[in-house]
C-alpha cells in the first residue's frame, strides 16, 4: 500500500492549548508521526512517498477564501504586531446570528477559530497545507487505479469546516480528497471512525447528494465537538439522507464499536459509492488520553477487515489518536487488515 507522507508536517507544534482557562500541553504533537512511521517501517507495509506538488485550487474547492487567506497570513500578521506570546489565539467569538465577516485581525481570529485548540504558529500553514497535499495525493493515486492508499496526515482535518477551524484541525484533509474524487462525477462515502464526530466534514457535505458522510463517535452531549454529531442530523436539501451519525456511550468496547461500524457500512453499501475515504482516528483506543471508549488493537484490525469487505478503492486519511506507545500498532493493524495482508 502506498503511504503518502510529508516531512513538512513536523514543523507545526502547539506550544500549548488553552483548556479551562489554563495553558496545557496539546496531545496533537509531531511525535505522533514517528510513532506511526516506525510501525509502518518495521512492517514494510509499503513505500513511503512525498505528496505531489499541489497548488491551492484543491484547498479552495473545499474552504472559504477568507479562511485560507487568514490561515496563510495569521502568523506573519501576529509577529508584525506587538504580541509577546507566540501562537495566534482567538479571544472573541461571534454570537449566534452575528456571523458578519470581520476586517480586523483580532475579530478574524474568533471568526475562523471556533475553539482554543487551533493555535497558529510560525509553521502551521505550511504543515496544514502539506497535510492536505498528502490526502489530495492519495486521491490522485486512487484515480490512477490504486486500490488502497494511506495518507499520513498531520495536523488532522475532520473538525475543520469550510470557514472554520477547531479541535487541532486547520484544513479538512479528507474533504479535500473527497472533492478531488467527486470531481469525476462519482459518489463518495466518507466513513469516520475517530472517537470524535467530524463536525467539519459533516458541515462541508451536508447538502451534497454525492458525498455520503457517516460517523461513529462519543456522544456529543458529553464530548467534543459538543454542538454536532447527533443522530437526528441526516443531511439537508438534496443531501437529505446522506449524513449518518451514530453516537456511542462511554465505555464502548470492540463489540459495540464494530456493531456500529457494521450498520454504517450497510448504509455505505446501499449508497453504492465508487470511492471510500476513511477518516481514520485511533483515539477510540482503550488507553487514549482523550477517549472514553475501550477499543483495542484487535478492534481496529477487525474494523479494517470490515471496511475491506466493501470492496471499493479506499483512501485512509489519518485523523486523531494520541496514545503514542500503541498508536503505530493500531494504525498498522487497521491497514494490514484493510489490504488483506
Ligand atoms: C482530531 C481530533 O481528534 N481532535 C480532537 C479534539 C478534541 N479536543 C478535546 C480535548 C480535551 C482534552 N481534555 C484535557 C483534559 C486534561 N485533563
Ligand atoms: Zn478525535
Amino acid at each position: 500500500m502506498d503511504i503518502i507522507f510529508s516531512e513538512t508536517q513536523r514543523q507545526h507544534r502547539h506550544r500549548a492549548v488553552l483548556y479551562q482557562g489554563q495553558m496545557t500541553d496539546s496531545y496533537e504533537a509531531p511525535e505522533r508521526l514517528d510513532a506511526i512511521l516506525s510501525a509502518l517501517d518495521a512492517a514494510a507495509l509499503g513505500p513511503i512517498v512525498p505528496p505531489d506538488e499541489m497548488d491551492l485550487a484543491p484547498i479552495h474547492a473545499v474552504h472559504d477564501e477568507g479562511m485560507v487567506a487568514f490561515l496563510a497570513t495569521a502568523y506573519a500578521r501576529h509577529a508584525a504586531g506587538d504580541a509577546s506570546f507566540e501562537p495566534v489565539f482567538p479571544s472573541f467569538f461571534p454570537p449566534p446570528g452575528q456571523r458578519r465577516r470581520p476586517d480586523t485581525f483580532e475579530a478574524q481570529k474568533g471568526f475562523y477559530c471556533v475553539d482554543m485548540e487551533v493555535p497558529i504558529g510560525p509553521h502551521t500553514w505550511e504543515a496544514a497545507r502539506a497535510s492536505a497535499a498528502c490526502a489530495w495525493t492519495g486521491a490522485q493515486r486512487l484515480l490512477e487505479g490504486e486500490r488502497y492508499v494511506y495518507a499520513l496526515c498531520r495536523p488532522p482535518g475532520h473538525h475543520a469546516g469550510s470557514d472554520f477551524m477547531g479541535g487541532y484541525c486547520y484544513l479538512n484533509n479528507a474533504a479535500v480528497a473527497a472533492r478531488a474524487l467527486s470531481k469525476e462525477g462519482a459518489r463518495i462515502a466518507i466513513v469516520d471512525i475517530d472517537t470524535h464526530h467530524g463536525n467539519g466534514t459533516q458541515a462541508i457535505f451536508y447538502t451534497d447528494p454525492d458525498v455520503w458522510y457517516g460517523s461513529l463517535h462519543a456522544d456529543p452531549r458529553t464530548t467534543y465537538p459538543f454542538f454536532a454529531g447527533y443522530a437526528d442530523e441526516v443531511g439537508a436539501g438534496r443531501g437529505e439522507g446522506t449524513n449518518r451519525n451514530l453516537p456511542l456511550p462511554r465505555g464502548t468496547d470492540d463489540a459495540e464499536y464494530l456493531r456500529a461500524l457494521g450498520s454504517l457500512l450497510a448504509l455505505v453499501e446501499a449508497f453504492d459509492p465508487r470511492w471510500v475515504v476513511v477518516s481514520a482516528g485511533f483515539d477510540a483506543y482503550v488507553h487514549d488520553p482523550v477517549s472514553t471508549f475501550a477499543v483495542t488493537t484487535e478492534g481496529f484490525r477487525e474494523a479494517g477487515r470490515r471496511i475491506r469487505g466493501l470492496q471499493r478503492p479506499t483512501l485512509v486519511v489519518q485523523e486523531g489518536g494520541y496514545h503514542l506507545p500503541d498508536l503505530g500498532a493500531n494504525v498498522l493493524a487497521f491497514l494490514e487488515a484493510l489490504e488483506g495482508s
